[in-house]
């Protein structure tokens, strides 16, 4: 089994390969859920449901969120009733937020709530969120401390930010289930999602850095230069005391890393890391870029 680290992009468009050059079975994946937000009283877990679209075949690969040819009826009759939604929520896709915000205000675990969803959508891979219990990235602005997704998808990253902080009210703990499928794993990948709000709130949870130390961990770049791929990592890797590039991913994984994957264009030279083409343009990149990754993986 192969375990990997995942936010909603970078490192879903990883697995879209991996799941076509490995058993669907063999794939295990612990998603961040520091970006989750409770929108009109419904739940979005953003990588969550992204990771858990893509195994089921109906991701939007668009946008990387969403589910492909939703309908926006609802969200277009709030905005008109005037009730603030900054994020445009799919009808099928709300149904999905409806659908866990009344599992978790019954009291179930957020494990037992994606297992129940991901049989519902025929996922055979195993999704886990990295905790059960609720952590949020937050940013310094001149606002104040701000929701990551405040500062993304409202003020659509155009606010200064002077730092990172994840708030929580009792610290994040790794699920049982998430270290028993590191446990099981000889390879852990990190993909190339965000490091700071996609990585290392995974990394944070109390017994996942732990449980990686007898394993080979494969970390991918999400960066090309002093440039991330996409989103925000440049400032937000920035406003936390990290060069925005390769090196500076390097170490915000703070040793942990057995084998760095650095793009072939990426101008900065890192000792004993590898190089292959990482921009995942299209399914056939994803599916080459997981045939090496699987390569390396069975080699070592
Ligand atoms: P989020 O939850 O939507 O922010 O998604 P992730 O954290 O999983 O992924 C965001 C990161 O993916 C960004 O920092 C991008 O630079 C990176 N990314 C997106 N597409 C690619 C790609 O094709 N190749 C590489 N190397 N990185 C990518
Ligand atoms: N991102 C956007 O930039 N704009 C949107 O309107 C938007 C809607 C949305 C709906 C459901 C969902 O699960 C994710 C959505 N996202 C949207 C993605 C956003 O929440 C991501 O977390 C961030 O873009 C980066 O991590």
């Amino acid at each position: 089994m192969i375990t990997f680290l995942s936010g909603g992009t970078g490192t879903p468009k990883l697995l879209r390969g991996m799941q076509k050059v490995m058993d669907r079975h063999e794939i295990s994946v612990i998603v961040n859920t520091a970006e989750d937000i409770w929108i009109s009283g419904n739940h979005i877990s953003p990588d969550l449901d992204t990771v858990m679209y893509l195994f089921s075949g109906i991701l939007n690969t668009d946008t990387w969120w969403g589910i492909r040819n939703d309908s926006f009826y609802t969200y277009d009759e709030i905005i008109r009733l005037g009730i603030d939604e900054f994020i445009k929520i799919g009808d099928k896709d709300r149904a999905v937020h409806i659908a866990r915000g009344e599992m978790l205000r019954k009291g179930m675990r957020l494990t037992n709530i994606t297992r129940i969803l991901c049989d519902r959508f025929g996922v055979r891979e195993m999704v886990l969120p990295m905790t059960d219990s609720e952590v949020t990235t937050q940013v310094k602005t001149d606002l104040g401390l701000i929701h990551f997704q405040e500062y993304w998808v409202r003020a659509k990253g155009k606010i200064g930010i002077e730092g990172v902080v994840r708030s929580f009210r009792e610290p994040p703990v790794a699920t049982e289930e998430a270290l028993a499928v590191i446990e099981a794993s000889d390879t852990i990948v990190i993909g190339p999602s965000n490091p700071i709000t996609s990585i290392s709130p995974i990394l944070e949870c109390e017994g996942i850095k732990n449980a990686l130390l007898d394993k080979l961990v494969i970390a991918i770049s999400p960066f090309i230069g002093s440039a991330p791929v996409s989103g925000p990592a440049g400032a937000l890797m920035q406003a936390s005391g990290f060069e925005p590039s390769s090196r500076g991913t390097y170490n915000c994984y703070d040793g942990i890393t057995d084998i760095f994957v650095q793009d072939i264009r990426d101008p900065i030279m890192l000792n004993n890391s590898v190089r292959y083409d990482t921009l995942m343009v299209d399914e056939e990149k994803s599916i080459a870029l997981a045939q090496e990754i699987l390569r390396i993986a069975r080699k070592n």
